[in-house]
């Protein structure tokens, strides 16, 4: 009994804790910008749109990436090993929606490309306002693939956080953390893929300088636990062991 009791803690202690599944720390285009962190066996690319124009990487000549967090959390999640960027002095350090579009997303689609099944935890990213016009209602959506589509989460108008234009220093952002593991299926079985897409909305498209900015958006969950080969094997033997016992 001893030994089943150990090999079945073993095989808890296998289950492992959130990772990142994929994450966007720095961006490399307005359109399409590169997942910069992403498990093993996952794909990962993004689209981003805005009402009028593309999102900017270059909005400030003067202080690029001014808008970017430093604190090195998703959300406020650690990455369990893969912190966020600290860079903040480059333009593509942070996604900017600037001034005079009221509305503007970004959509990523992540694929298992694993033989593992992977359960989605968890959608986070750091957002902060410059000014009270930028868009700052937020929803997000799960627009098509192999979890359960539908929007997951409105935030009430106005809820992202403005700076009255006093942005000082990077970490001044909204940490937000969205549950998906309440979803019928948050799971990307192996092969499976999803399309999870961030909107942004409510901005007035008037007055200067009312920027919105993201980074360090994540998708957060973790593989489905596996007995791993030497707890299979500490199973087996456990059972052997009791079944001489009772034989005996
Ligand atoms: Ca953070
Ligand atoms: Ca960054
Ligand atoms: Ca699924």
């Amino acid at each position: 009994m001893t030994a089943l009791a150990l090999s079945l803690a073993a095989g808890s202690m296998s289950a492992s804790a959130a990772i990142v599944v994929a994450g966007w720390d720095s961006w490399d285009s307005t359109t399409a910008p590169s997942s910069t962190v992403t498990a093993a066996g996952v794909t990962a690319t993004a689209t981003a749109s805005a009402s009028t124009g593309n999102w900017a990487i270059t909005d400030s000549t003067g202080d690029p990436g001014r808008g970017s967090s430093d604190d090195t959390t998703w959300g406020s999640f650690d990455g369990n090993g893969n912190p966020a960027s600290t860079v903040t002095n480059v333009g593509v350090a942070n996604f900017t929606v600037t001034n005079g579009r009221p509305s503007a997303e970004v959509s990523f689609t992540i694929t298992n490309g694993g033989t593992v099944d992977l359960d989605l935890a968890t959608f986070h990213m750091d957002v902060v306002a410059f000014r009270p016009n930028a868009p700052r209602a937020y929803q997000l959506n799960v627009l098509s693939g192999d979890i359960t589509n539908g929007t997951v989460f409105t935030s009430i108008d106005d809820e992202i956080t403005h700076l009255g234009g006093n942005l000082v220093g990077h970490d001044q952002h909204d940490e937000i953390d969205l549950d998906l593991s309440a979803l019928a299926d948050n799971t990307l079985a192996a092969g499976e893929s999803a399309v999870i897409q961030i909107a942004f909305s409510s901005g007035t498209g008037s007055g200067g300088g009312h920027h919105l900015f993201l980074d360090n958006v994540a998708v957060s969950g973790d593989f489905a636990a596996i007995p791993e080969p030497s707890s299979i094997l500490l199973l087996a033997l456990s059972g052997l062991g009791l079944g001489f016992r009772r034989r005996s």
